[in-house]
């Protein structure tokens, strides 16, 4: 039985957090959040307004400069975090559940997503007492030199619809592991499991001020990405608000991370296993609809077996589970809404029109957002549909005659966010990893993640780190202090 019938309603409006306080519309802008299985007005937001950004980022400041966060000893700051952790794990069905209903992500999805978010905050807990400096030795003693890592200051985090509670965990758990109090805006369409979990971490014992989650639009994201208040933005979005960002940053030299959009090639060499290339390209394509900046995009097959891949793409492709995201077992839900479906039709009229050949899909369902997954053949790197990133159920194969001309395909793009490749060729598999300009190259496999592992792109897909290593350093200034003996 279909989870959906179990669901309850959600009540008329969903306040928002500005320090410590849960903020009623008043006589703000309401905005629907709407389930795009079934076009159902789910709840209302407010738009905050810039006078709440004001606030927020206040309250950010002054938790920053009384060191209310930062000040705590680093093992109470990680007891905090892990407590996070498991109420994200009591809350795991729930908490999947409002995703699959904002989003209309298939809830298995919704499930892994939310587990991951737990596991994010349980890796970065970690990491509070481990943040040491080093002693420098720079004089044979005349002076004792040592470097510290201090929190960067408020930090902006900006959220996009796709992964709406995984990416806030990603940016969420190693700013605070940092020390860094956050003023964090979720993507319009999708709001919902960021209040929940601003909920959680009130109650885990995070202090008030540390967090504030403001609703609404580009223009709550435009006025904190140009707020001096702020020290760091951390942002995943489009490419071009992505520039908007950095743009906006500059004029206060506001530190930036930035993951942004991707065209990413998923490369399949004669000697591979072809039924796990098969079986992963479709998830690497039509997982969550394809609405993934990792998504497999570009699906470069080599010419000796490409009439065979196409066949058995094909096939496999008319095989993928199409329906609403709460009845399981699917792997292609709605799209996130009605705009982003014209979007990615408009995409499939583009690759007719520039002379690719439909082999399946490219129909619509309703009623919800749906677009059937879509396979082109006979797509050349110059196309529309192999340059720009469509965010929806779409793939195109491109022929290749060898490795370097598999590399050549692979890098001519503006992005640069991963790779798939897939031989048996311990050897060229090496070289391929070394040669494509990517964040991640994962070889026999695809959409791999971990919270230890640091993700992000080169080129127009971003820049700097989330996760790992690196993307706590991120929120994170070196001081070096000298001291003569
Ligand atoms: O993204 P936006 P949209 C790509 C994907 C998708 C396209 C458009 O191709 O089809 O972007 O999606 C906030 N200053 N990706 O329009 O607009 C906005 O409110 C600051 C890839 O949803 O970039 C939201 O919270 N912030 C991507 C966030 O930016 C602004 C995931 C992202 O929205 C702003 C999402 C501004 N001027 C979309 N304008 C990925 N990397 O996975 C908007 N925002």
């Amino acid at each position: 039985m279909s989870i959906r019938s179990r669901v309850g309603t959600l009540p008329a409006h969903e306040p928002f957090l500005l320090a410590g306080e849960w903020i009623p519309a008043g006589d703000r802008a309401l905005r629907e959040v709407v389930d795009p299985a079934t076009q159902e007005v789910l709840t209302t937001v407010a738009d905050a307004t810039a006078a709440d950004v004001d606030a927020a980022v206040a309250a950010a400041v002054a938790a920053h400069a009384d060191r209310r966060w930062r000040g705590m000893a680093p093992l109470d700051r990680a007891r905090i975090l892990n407590r996070v952790a498991d109420l994200i794990e009591a809350d795991l069905e729930e908490l999947a559940i409002l995703e699959t209903r904002d989003n209309g992500k298939p809830i298995e999805r919704s499930r892994a997503d939310t587990a991951s978010a737990a596991r994010t905050f349980r890796h970065f807990a970690g990491a509070p007492s481990r943040l040491g400096g080093s002693v420098i030795p720079i004089d044979g003693g005349a002076h004792h030199v040592y470097t510290v890592l201090e929190p960067i200051g408020p930090v902006a985090i900006i959220l996009p619809w796709n992964f709406p509670i995984m990416t806030a965990a990603f940016k969420l758990a190693p700013a605070l592991a940092a020390g860094c109090p956050v003023v964090a805006k979720p993507a319009e369409d999708t709001p919902l499991t960021l209040l929940r979990l601003a909920k959680i971490l009130q109650e885990a014992g995070v202090p008030d001020g540390v967090v504030s989650v403001l609703t609404g639009d580009g223009e709550v994201g435009a006025a904190l990405s140009a707020h001096p208040g702020i020290a760091k933005i951390s942002f995943t979005g489009s490419t071009e608000v992505g520039r908007l960002v950095a743009h906006a940053a500059a004029d206060d030299f506001t530190r930036v991370t930035l993951e942004l959009g991707g065209k990413s090639p998923n490369i399949v060499f004669e000697d591979a296993d072809l039924d796990a290339a098969v079986l992963t390209a479709m998830r690497a394509s039509f997982g969550h609809s394809g609405q993934m900046c990792t998504a497999g995009s570009r699906l470069l097959v080599q010419r000796s077996i490409l009439e065979e891949m196409t066949e058995r793409l094909a096939a496999a492709v008319r095989r993928v589970p199409v329906g609403d995201g709460l009845d399981g077992g699917i792997t292609v839900g709605p799209l996130v809404s009605e705009e982003q479906r014209q979007r990615v039709l408009g995409y499939i009229e583009k690759g007719i029109d520039e002379g690719a050949t439909l082999v399946a899909g490219g129909g619509t369902r309703e009623p919800g957002f749906y677009v059937e997954p879509t396979l082109f053949s006979g797509v050349t790197n110059d196309m529309t549909i192999a340059r720009e990133e469509i965010f929806g159920p779409v793939v195109g194969i491109i022929a290749f005659d060898d490795e370097a001309d598999a590399v050549r395909i692979a890098n001519d793009t503006r992005y640069g966010l991963a790779a798939g490749v897939w031989t048996r060729d311990l050897s060229r598999a090496h070289r391929m990893a070394a040669a494509i300009d990517a964040g991640t190259v994962w070889i026999n496999t695809y959409n791999v993640f971990d919270p230890a592992l640091s993700f992000g792109g080169v080129g127009e897909s971003g820049l700097g780190r989330d996760l790992g290593d690196e993307g706590l350093l991120g929120f994170c200034e070196s001081k070096s202090v000298v001291i003569a003996i």
